[in-house]
């Protein structure tokens, strides 16, 4: 298996569509993506034709295709709420077992500069807003679905707290969703030349394994042709989660796929979303391609972690 291939992509991608869309829409992308009831539910990016993104909800038995698609969005800007009036984009969501809930953190953007925002759903059929709960410039968050010693903990990417600057993966703790703490360094971008030299942002929300959390996350790269983002897999470790056991070296995604080349931005593979299942040890990794489209890639969990078990620690 070659290391572009590291993650497959489904002969199918890509799997949705503006197209497919049941109203009238300029692209879907960016995807979180939760198994419930036997079902696979996609809460899409949904990018209207005014240039403004909201969440609506796709539902398949497979996760592959026959998607039956809300008619209206399950989260959409209000237009009276400045921070949001540009839209919500890049959802990630998590089963938290103490709130009985989803958890769906997602970008809320407005002059101000995108926001962290935070939501709770029982069934994906309606949502319960918290609000904003990481102020701009702050974005590609998700919560841990456990407390650990005590605390809540959010994985995301400010840009003005001290040691964010350079677009990289942060955490904070929270008694209460509420406050929270400084955020406390995870992962930087590596430097010069490599793949994730520019920025770095957490993918899906991380899959807790034995060997630690599987991070997920997507990297950039500056060239005179523009910026192109690519996928790398990471551990933390369980109870410590910003000491990085393993990162690997070279990306586990990259766009080669056509509709990954070209569309609104060229040269996107942006993950916000994964599925794991137990009895068949599949994960399904649902990704934006170029902010257009949304596409499948599929790896066995026992892979990744081979995988990422032989790479060296961080440095
Ligand atoms: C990032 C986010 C994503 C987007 C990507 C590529 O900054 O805004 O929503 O997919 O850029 O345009």
């Amino acid at each position: 298996m070659s290391q572009l291939e590291l993650l497959e992509r489904h002969a199918a991608n890509p799997i949705l569509t503006a197209e497919d869309w049941p109203y009238p829409v300029n692209a879907v992308f960016n995807p979180a993506a939760a198994q419930v009831d036997g079902q696979t539910v996609l809460l899409a990016r949904v990018e209207d034709r005014r240039g403004i993104s909201h969440l609506t909800v796709a539902r398949s038995a497979n996760g592959i295709d026959d998607w039956t698609i809300d008619p209206t969005p399950l989260l959409a800007p209000d237009d009276e709420t400045v921070s949001e009036q540009w839209g919500f984009e890049d959802p990630r969501v998590v089963w938290v077992d103490e709130l009985a809930r989803w958890v769906i953190t997602c970008t809320a953007y407005g002059p101000a500069g995108p926001a962290v925002f935070l939501a709770t759903t029982e069934d994906f059929s309606t949502v319960e807003r918290y609000g904003i709960v990481r102020h701009p410039e702050d974005k590609n968050a998700a919560l841990l679905p456990h407390r650990i010693d005590g605390r809540w903990v959010l994985l995301h990417r400010p840009k003005t707290e001290f040691g964010g600057a350079r677009g990289e993966i942060l955490l904070s703790r929270s008694d209460d969703l509420v406050s929270w703490s400084s955020p406390e360094e995870v992962l930087k971008p590596r430097a010069g030349a490599w793949w994730d030299s520019l920025r770095i942002g957490i993918g899906p929300p991380p899959l807790l394994t034995e060997h630690g959390w599987l991070l997920i996350y997507h990297g950039v790269k500056d060239t005179v042709g523009g910026g192109i983002y690519r996928v790398g897999l990471a551990l933390l470790d369980i109870d410590e989660p910003t000491r990085v056991l393993r990162r690997l070296p070279t990306w586990a995604l990259a766009p080669v796929a056509p509709y990954e080349r070209t569309g609104d931005v060229p040269n996107v593979v942006f993950p916000c979303g994964v599925v794991h299942d137990e009895a068949t040890d599949l994960v399904r990794m649902y990704y934006g391609a170029a902010d257009t489209s949304i596409c499948l890639a599929t790896a066995r969990l026992s892979d990744l972690l081979d995988a990422v078990l032989a790479a060296p620690a961080d440095d």
